[in-house]
């Protein structure tokens, strides 16, 4: 009993503390917040730590976190973030019951920790970085001194009335809620500016007029969307396209003010391109399927989308890059984004015919914020992070001896053509379908190179041919049907595909890092 009286006792003068900590902690963000408003919304201490962990991350556990997470996987990352303070707030805020200056202190290390970080940004706006971090943690760091000097201690209430130690009580009550609600008045203020400053982005997105491509896409063939239920729908809509990038604040580009520059190692004609410059072009039109590196066997990181553009290609002619095959002296194009992101492709297959493009429309629209908009780069058969550039600004001619771009410094390949999939739509995964014919279908891709053939296997059987939808093109997916005549009891249905080139897809497993994933995709079902 006398444990548990003790510990009531802790926990009762330890609470003012903890409050002060958590107020303290809750203050230093919303005026970091409101700061980094008037600074750089991208320069806020969780923006800039997050971004600082994202980049440290270990191949094996960003993979995990992918892996379980999904695309929420920035969003638990920032909560584990502010969980983390929260933890840390309520020790400095018990520890300043007794120490009010190292408490303060304590805070300040924070802020530093945040300072050092926005400096290290790669897309950092320079100095004025640091302030969000230190203004906040010098508001916080103020205020858990204050409030702990008006938490009642037992040395101040020694020798007091218990009117004196209630009043103290009420005074601490009384400036926490004020601090709490000056504090939510400076975080919210914050947000109101920051929406404000993207608002210039979103205006400039909803006056553009993409023009009539002067090479418009071929229309899908009939039936390339086969109609069975549960599987992709082939072009993917906008809204459901996957989405991966290391942005914790989407950048908002204003397409007015936009540029992009191209020079490097043998670049003769350095030049700077506006929005404006792109769309009056000859555009092409192309479908073109995007995949990404980290997507599993069987995985979702695949979607399809009919892509407006400029001819990268043409881009660099003008300015006089030639490819390696024709004596070029740069085999590595490095795309560099607004918010520091870099990607390099080899400048053979940018070059090489196919449709590589900057890309400023996507099914119909301007690119959306998420996926890159004003404009972003595609190159048909690579994977998304040696190729897809979003909110790209910079253009840089080089070598691949010269330069490793930001997930090559983090051990995947330096190149990376897109691997031949299959993946079975339906039925899913556990599923008990009924009938006596079951109709197993998805898609297949490997872009550039087209799929000529998709077989399935049911448990240990032969391979069977499945029906191919028309092929839409080589830089597409295609979708596949078979009829499966069903015996009651659990099956493994497995499916595997053979490319244009006669390449049957490999059954060796591989894992996504350092090239993308291999083997067959399976689901085991029970048939009724
Ligand atoms: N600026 C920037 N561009 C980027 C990335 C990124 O993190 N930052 N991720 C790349 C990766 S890994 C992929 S798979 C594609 C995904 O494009 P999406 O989000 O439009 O589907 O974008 C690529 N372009
Ligand atoms: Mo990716």
């Amino acid at each position: 009993m006398r444990s548990v009286s003790t510990f009531r006792t802790t926990l009762s003068r330890g609470a003012p503390g903890a409050v002060a900590g958590l107020l303290a902690g809750f203050t230093a963000l919303a005026v970091a917040e409101l700061v980094a408003s008037l600074v750089r919304p991208q320069a806020g201490p969780v923006t800039v730590v997050g971004g600082a962990a994202i980049d440290r991350t270990p191949a094996a556990l960003k993979d995990y976190a992918i892996r379980t997470f999904g695309e929420n996987d920035k969003i638990v990352l920032q909560l584990g973030i502010l969980a983390t303070l929260a933890l840390l707030a309520v020790v400095l805020g018990i520890v300043s019951l007794r120490h009010r200056r190292s408490g303060a202190a304590g805070v300040m290390v924070f802020g530093a920790v945040g300072a050092a970080a926005a400096l290290t940004r790669p897309d950092s706006g320079g100095a004025a970085d640091v302030l969000p971090s230190l203004v906040g943690a010098l508001t916080g760091a103020a205020v858990l001194y204050l409030l702990a000097g008006r938490c009642s201690s037992p040395a101040s209430a020694s020798g007091t009335d218990r009117a004196d130690a209630s009043w103290s009580r009420r005074g601490f009550l009384v400036a926490a809620s004020a601090t709490a609600v000056a504090a939510t008045g400076a975080g919210a203020l914050g947000r109101m500016l920051t929406g404000r400053s993207g608002k210039g982005a979103a205006a400039s997105r909803a006056a553009v007029l993409l023009p009539a491509p002067a090479s418009p896409a071929p229309p899908l063939p009939a039936g390339a969307q086969l109609k069975v239920a549960g599987i992709s729908s082939f072009t993917t809509p906008n809204k459901d396209f996957y989405r991966v990038d290391t942005a914790l604040v989407v950048p908002t580009v204003d397409a007015a003010t936009w540029r992009l520059r191209i020079h490097g190692k043998g670049v003769p004609r350095p030049r700077t391109y506006t929005f404006q410059d792109l769309v009056e072009r000859p555009l092409i039109e192309r479908d073109i399927t995007l995949t990404c590196v980290s997507n599993e066997v069987g995985g979702p990181y695949i979607g399809h989308a009919r892509w407006l553009g400029v001819r990268l290609a043409d881009l660099l002619r003008e300015c006089g890059v030639k490819p390696p095959s024709d004596g070029g002296a740069a085999d590595q194009l490095v795309a560099r984004s607004v918010d520091g992101m870099t990607l390099g492709s080899p400048v053979e297959d940018v070059m090489d015919g196919r449709d590589a493009m900057l890309a400023v429309g996507m099914n119909g629209e301007p690119l959306p914020f998420d996926h890159g908009f004003p404009v972003r780069m595609l190159v048909p058969g690579l994977y998304g992070y040696v190729s897809a550039c979003k909110w790209i600004e910079d253009i840089e001619l080089t070598t691949f001896d010269a330069y490793d771009p930001y997930w090559v410094k983090r051990k995947w390949a330096r190149k990376a053509p897109i691997k031949t999939q299959a993946r079975i739509d339906t039925p899913k995964p556990f599923a008990r379908p009924a009938g006596p014919v079951v109709t197993v279908a998805g898609v297949a891709w490997a872009q550039h190179r087209g799929i000529d053939r998709v077989e399935v296997r049911i448990d240990d059987g032969p391979w069977q041919d499945a029906d191919l939808a028309p092929q839409a093109g080589l830089d597409t997916w295609r979708q596949w049907s078979f009829p499966w005549k069903t015996t009651p009891g659990g099956h493994n249905l497995t499916v595997r595909a053979t490319d244009g080139t006669g390449q049957v897809q490999t059954e060796e497993r591989a894992r996504t890092i350092p090239d993308g994933a291999s083997g067959w995709h399976s689901v085991f079902v029970t048939a009724g």
